[in-house]
């Protein structure tokens, strides 16, 4: 029986290097398809990064002692880049449509590059040396890290929040985590990249000190540019059939791809996406009926005040687009109402006015209160809105009052709003 095995290698007797195990047997693989690769991925990870953090920035993390910012120990971590700006209006639009469609685009490139050097995953002894052990600990970090984050982040811009609350701390300090791991893995594997990059051809197996070469590869069905083609179609068709959603307009039509593309809600001028509704959140009629009353607060005042007396100040209109941190738009509406501003006045603090604590009639849920900055506050078109469109807010857009800020992500715009505190809060 033992006849027909006779001419096969016995694999107790063969010792090839890891990375050419019989199993992993395209001959595209290489040091340059995988530089290639890495270098896409290193301009895309960063503007990840900057992106990510001035996303954080933008929630402004240091006000009001956790009520934007809710991650537990974040010590250091808690820096941000700068306090956020209300102009550009369109500010937010661009930076997190950028975060989230590259994300999306660069999922591709992703897998390529891990399909590029699976071999080395899974090379055998796990570790060599104690240098070899930690290398490999700081790959799983790399390659655990970007898995996580890219997971978490598609899972809450499609799902809607699946973790409410806990997607914020998990994406935060998963990229903290991944980013070490990655600014590491760029220093050490930068001369090896360039040099793959200078040479025009792979070495052949026997002179491959990357352990990407296959061996014994199977002859090829494609070419390396093929491939390399295939990734970035497949990222340009990710990227054109999600951009639109932040575009807002005609252009929502084509981000066939995502979760709140595609159609807006309804007709009229409140046909425009919605987070979360009214009944949603247990926010009733009864409550934003004629019974509603804001309060407002600072400076030792105190003024409670209805929606017609509201309608009686001067009202201010403004082009302003929502756009939330899962990167869709609503693209510009005309809101109108009261200027924050002058309601800090109403209270004897318009002079200067003070940041500002919002909250809502919600009850539970992790939007229901929102701190604004004092930049905020003052810029004139930041506002109470009352209307939208030249019609009343619809229930679902936070009747009977909701903020509406420049430049701010969707977050900080409370709809339902029942209270204004400025100053301390
Ligand atoms: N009270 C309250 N305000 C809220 C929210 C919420 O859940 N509750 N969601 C916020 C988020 S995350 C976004 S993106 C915007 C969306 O506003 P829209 O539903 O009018 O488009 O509302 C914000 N205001
Ligand atoms: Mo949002």
């Amino acid at each position: 029986m033992s006849a027909p095995h006779a001419s096969l290698p016995s694999p107790a007797s063969s010792h090839p290097p890891p990375a050419s195990r019989p199993v992993w047997r395209s001959p595209l693989r290489g040091p340059r398809l995988t530089a290639l690769l890495g270098v896409v991925l290193l301009a895309g990870i960063t503007l990840l990064f900057v992106t990510g953090l001035l996303s954080y920035a933008a929630y402004n993390p240091d006000l009001g002692g956790g009520v934007n910012d809710k991650t537990p120990g974040k010590g250091l971590l808690g820096f941000y880049l700068f306090s956020w700006p209300t102009g550009p209006s369109w500010l937010y639009r661009l930076t997190q449509g950028l975060h989230v469609t590259l994300g999306i685009a660069l999922v591709p490139v992703l897998l390529a590059k891990l399909w590029s050097v699976i071999p080395k995953l899974f090379t055998l002894p796990p570790a060599r040396s104690v240098g070899h052990a930690l290398e490999r600990l700081s790959l799983l970090l790399l390659v655990g890290g970007a898995l996580f984050e890219f997971v978490t982040g598609i899972l809450n811009i499609q799902l809607e929040y699946l973790f409410p609350g806990s997607f914020y701390p998990l994406h935060f300090y998963g990229a903290w985590v991944f980013i070490g791991a990655f600014a590491a893995h760029v220093v050490l594997r930068m001369p090896r990249t360039v040099r793959a990059l200078r040479e025009r051809t792979d070495p052949a197996a026997a002179a491959d000190d990357t352990g990407l070469v296959a061996a014994r590869p199977d002859p090829p069905t494609m070419t390396r540019r093929g491939a390399l083609g295939l990734v970035g179609a497949g990222s340009l068709l990710l990227f054109a059939t999600t951009a639109g959603q932040s575009l807002g307009g005609w252009w929502r039509r084509t981000a066939l791809l995502a979760p709140h593309g595609g159609r807006e809600p309804g007709g009229g001028p409140n046909g425009f996406q919605i987070n979360k509704t009214a009944a949603a959140v247990g926010v009733t009629a009864r409550e934003t009926g004629d019974a509603w009353r804001l309060t407002v607060e600072g400076g030792g005042r105190r003024v409670r005040i209805g929606r017609a007396e509201l309608l009686a100040l001067p009202q201010h209109s403004a082009a302003l687009p929502i756009a939330c941190v899962e990167g869709w738009s609503t693209g510009d509406q005309e809101w109108s109402g009261v200027r924050l501003r002058d309601l800090a006045a109403l209270v004897g603090l318009g002079d200067r006015p003070p940041g500002v604590l919002v909250e809502s009639l919600q009850l539970h849920g992790a939007f229901r209160r929102a701190a604004l900055r004092d930049n905020q506050v003052r810029d004139p078109r930041s506002l109470l809105a009352l209307r939208v469109g030249g019609a009343e807010l619809s229930p679902d857009h936070g009747y009977p009052a909701r903020i509406i800020v420049p430049a701010a992500p969707g977050v900080l715009q409370t709809k339902w709003v029942a209270r204004l505190t400025f100053g301390e809060w």
